[in-house]
């Protein structure tokens, strides 16, 4: 029997969940059969064009019909519409799938794991931080679980992108806090906060953050509306965030993330630095891992993370045959999947996204408040 999915949303995110589930069957058999069953969203004739091309059985206007028709539910509509559908989808015992940042905002967020808490173990709900399933991200995360860094003293993330710094790049739901919650703060420093997490978060690493620093900035305050002769509206989001860390461990961390980074498109680093290596990953090099040990005294060496017993490797190509950013998102549907089928529990969850709102909210407080912010 195939699980019937129902998804909100069909622009860039119902795109790359869409080819995702296409691909399950022919590279993940182990999969459970899913149908594309409903596509949600409001206006009807682009949802008719949507469904054509992205392979859904029938569109439906109104999430509320759909929530408890399902077997899982998937909600990658705009941030402001994360919340309501996905607890009524909770409520009625579906599973959810939910695209980042969890909520526009903390209390969303709460009131979203609160849900998901209540629905039970077996009624997996999901954040979709699909960077936790580039390949060498896991490489990266069994090294580190190994005490191959030994003590992490240093932990840095950026994320950079370019699209906004054309003051006439278009105004769109992106910039407007009601909608967004925040700017490149959620969008992108949500996928920075949680992939530290991932990677670091354990006791035995660097542990939690324990306080933190942040500093926000908007650089253009308005932008013209597209095709409306003229209109503008106003930016009421960040541009740009950056924030000092300081973990239970005593590591220090920092974190940067920018949508006016001319010439860094979708450029997302992390580095950690302990007492025995470090390592680099970038996203515009996703294929590799770059390791030091300090024993060794060479530098830095770059693991090519494409080799068959490599995390999810083994399912495509023979090794040498590069895996890309759309890969990520047919891994998370993979376990996510397979956790819907067995009833099981599925990472990162509700409460990985709330943690990670919880670090975005006390950036944006110390920024608003001028001093470090304490998340015990
Ligand atoms: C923003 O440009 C964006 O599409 C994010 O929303 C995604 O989460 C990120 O993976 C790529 O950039």
């Amino acid at each position: 029997m195939s699980l019937e999915i129902g998804v909100l949303g069909y622009r860039f995110m119902g795109k790359a969940h869409a080819n995702a589930m296409a691909r399950l069957p022919m590279f993940f058999p182990e999969a459970p059969d899913v149908e594309r069953s409903v596509l949600v969203g409001r206006d009807e004739d682009a949802l008719e064009d949507a469904a054509d091309r992205l392979g859904f059985d029938a569109i439906s206007t109104d999430w509320a019909e759909v929530v408890d028709e399902v077997d899982a539910f998937y909600n990658l509509g705009p941030n402001h519409v994360h919340a309501e559908p996905s607890i009524a989808a909770l409520e009625a015992g579906t599973p959810v799938f939910c695209e980042k940042p969890l909520a526009p905002t903390l209390e969303d967020a709460r009131a979203m794991a609160d849900a998901a808490r209540e629905a039970g173990d077996d009624v997996p709900a999901g954040c979709a931080f699909n960077y936790r399933f580039v390949p060498a991200i896991r490489y990266a995360k069994r090294l580190l679980e190994d005490g191959e860094l030994g003590e992490i003293r240093h932990v840095r993330g950026r994320y950079l992108q370019d699209w906004l710094v054309d003051p006439e790049a278009p105004w769109s739901w992106r910039n407007d806090e009601e909608l967004a919650g925040s700017g490149a703060l959620g969008d992108l420093g949500a996928h920075t906060v949680d992939l530290l997490r991932f990677l670091v978060g354990d006791d035995d690493l660097a542990g939690d953050i324990d306080r933190l620093s942040g500093h926000l900035r908007t650089f253009v305050d308005e932008r013209p509306v597209e095709g409306e002769g003229g209109e503008t509206r106003p930016v009421t989001v960040d541009d740009a965030y950056s924030a000092q860390l300081e973990f239970e461990n005593g590591a220090m961390g920092t974190l940067e993330a920018s949508r006016f980074a001319t010439g860094h498109k979708n450029d997302h680093a992390i580095e950690i630095h302990g007492s025995e290596g470090s390592l680099k990953f970038s996203l515009e090099r996703l294929n590799e891992l770059e390791l030091l040990r300090r024993n060794e005294n060479r530098g830095y060496e770059t693991i090519l993370v494409t080799d068959a017993d490599d995390p999810y490797v083994d399912h495509w190509w023979p090794p040498g045959h590069v895996l890309g950013w759309e890969h990520t998102f047919v891994h998370e549907n993979y376990e996510f999947l397979s956790a819907v089928a067995d009833g099981g529990e599925f990472e990162p969850s509700f409460e990985a996204g709330l943690e990670a709102q919880r670090v975005l909210a006390a950036i944006e407080e110390s920024d608003e408040r001028g001093e470090w912010i304490s998340l015990e």
